[in-house]
């Protein structure tokens, strides 16, 4: 399979462009990009189940979770596949570069993200450990405050 890449325009309270790179179909994704507008601080970063703006990212449904498995931390075996974390803004919120390699998601297969939204939470995610009774499912990251459509990208 050649490389693949996919995008997405991040529109809402906060804007950014972020790209997603796969070299081959079983490889890591890189995710890059940057992000304007953030509040200091961590931000949850998933993908959602649906490429469905009818509503704002609200129609974006769920965390997307092919294998039915509860929320968890990018780096943990028992996560959504959507799961990618949290992007931080730590200083100097004008830009946020987001840089993430990830194994799980991928941009063909099963598990492929395009089509689907990527959104930006006003809240961290706690990564499941948070003890609150969404942290199995969303991470208890609070309000959508931006998302956008991951489509396919000239490579
Ligand atoms: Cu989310
Ligand atoms: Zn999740």
């Amino acid at each position: 399979m050649p490389a693949i890449r996919a995008v997405c325009v991040l529109k809402g309270d906060v804007t950014g462009t972020v790209y997603f790179d796969q070299n081959n179909e079983k490889g890591p994704v890189s995710v890059s990009g940057s992000i304007e507008g953030l509040q200091k601080g961590k931000h949850g970063f998933h993908v959602h189940e649906f490429g469905d703006n009818t509503n704002g990212c609200t129609s974006a449904g769920a965390h997307f979770n092919p294998l039915k498995l509860d929320h968890g931390a990018p780096e943990s075996e028992i996560r959504h596949v959507g799961d990618l974390g949290n992007i931080e803004c730590s200083s100097n919120c004008g830009v946020t570069k987001v840089c993430i390699q990830d194994t799980q998601i991928s941009l063909t297969g099963p598990n492929s993200i395009v089509g689907r939204s990527l959104v930006v939470h006003a809240d961290p995610d706690d990564l499941g450990l948070g003890g609150h009774d969404l942290s199995k499912t969303t991470g208890n990251a609070g309000a959508r405050i931006a998302c956008g459509v991951i489509g396919l990208a000239k490579v």
